[in-house]
């Protein structure tokens, strides 16, 4: 069983992720993030529950709704943020924006491209493999990807070479307005992990408490050299599949029914109910991630944009 400082250090690393991209919501509407964005409110138990067990040298590939799995490995948020709005002093200088956010000081490689993590992280936990350093890699990735050839190539070699990997499937119901049930054939997907001889498990992924256990689990096994694992974890995106998003391909009743089931506040009643988590504690928490935001958005705002001329760096490679 999880132990209450544990499970506060999980609720806390959720409530950040949440507060943080309600701020996106408003800075969005405002004007100062450019393009699209992609929030992850809803599937905070997943990146939290998961990334609490990596450590910095491990990778972490994710896709265009990032920031959750940045947060939760230990990026820094107001390089961050300053990447969501272009800016210079943005992890990448600017030129990745919100979709493409790369910290390689905590490895976590995050990228549009869906399904474009396959392949990297193949190639980055045959590298921990060699190097044996007990070193892992993850790739959090959605239903839409998962119907993709490049997951059962992955699976294929992970198996071969007993690779340290997690594959962390996010099925949120949706690839865009794209149903599971019209894209995946039953029996479901942690069953094709088993056909390719790598451990696969079905998570409820609105309960942070068993989406920790199975990454404990998971991580475990890929240090310990068993090999990858790949967790199904069902879970809801509750906004659009991006900010703007009229959402006509789902009821007002089925968002209704799961906003009910909200993992961050339910996780939070739960902790005051087994009296782990104090009104009073609360309210600090709060207190300190809000002032955390605050101090990122000013240093987003401070930061300039790139010069032009920027935009010829680091193609071939990102400097540190
Ligand atoms: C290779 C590729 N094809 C299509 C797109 C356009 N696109 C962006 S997000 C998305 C849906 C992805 O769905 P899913 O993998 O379930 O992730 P979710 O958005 O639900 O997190 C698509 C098709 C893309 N970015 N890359």
């Amino acid at each position: 069983m999880i132990d209450p400082e544990k499970q506060i250090l999980l609720y806390k690393s959720m409530f950040r992720i949440r507060r943080f991209e309600q701020k996106c919501i408003q800075l969005y509407a405002e004007g100062f993030i450019p393009g699209h964005i992609h929030l992850y409110i809803g599937q905070e138990p997943i990146a939290s529950g998961v990334c609490i067990h990596l450590r910095d040298p491990d990778f972490v590939f994710s896709t265009h709704r990032a920031h959750g799995h940045l947060l939760a490995k230990g990026a820094r948020m107001d390089k961050v943020l300053a990447e969501v709005f272009g800016r210079e002093w943005g992890y990448n200088h600017g030129k990745g924006g919100h979709m493409h956010v790369i910290a390689t000081d905590v490895n976590v490689y995050a990228d549009g491209i869906v399904g474009g993590g396959f392949g990297p992280v193949v190639g980055t936990a045959l590298a921990q493999k060699l190097q044996k350093n007990g070193d892992l890699s993850a790739y959090f990735f959605g239903d839409g990807a998962a119907n993709q050839g490049c997951l059962y190539e992955a699976m294929n070699m992970a198996s071969l070479w007993k690779l340290p990997i997690l594959l962390i499937l996010e099925d949120n119901l949706y690839a865009i307005s794209t149903h599971t049930e019209i894209s995946t054939a039953k029996p479901g997907l942690s069953a094709r992990a088993k056909a390719f001889g790598i451990a696969g498990e079905k998570i409820d992924g609105y309960d942070p408490i068993a989406v920790y256990e199975a990454g404990c689990r998971a991580v475990d096994r890929a240090r310990k050299g068993n090999g990858a694992t790949l967790l199904e974890i069902t879970t809801y995106r509750l906004r659009g599949h991006r900010e703007g998003d009229p959402q006509t391909y789902r009821s007002k009743e089925e968002i209704a029914m799961w906003r009910k089931k909200d993992p961050v506040k339910a996780f939070a009643k739960t902790l005051e109910e087994n009296g782990l988590l104090s009104k009073d504690a609360h309210n600090d928490m709060k207190k300190e991630i809000d002032e955390e935001i605050e101090k990122a958005v000013e240093y987003a705002l401070r930061s300039p944009f790139p010069d032009v001329e920027i935009a010829l760096k680091d193609v071939f490679g990102v400097e540190k």
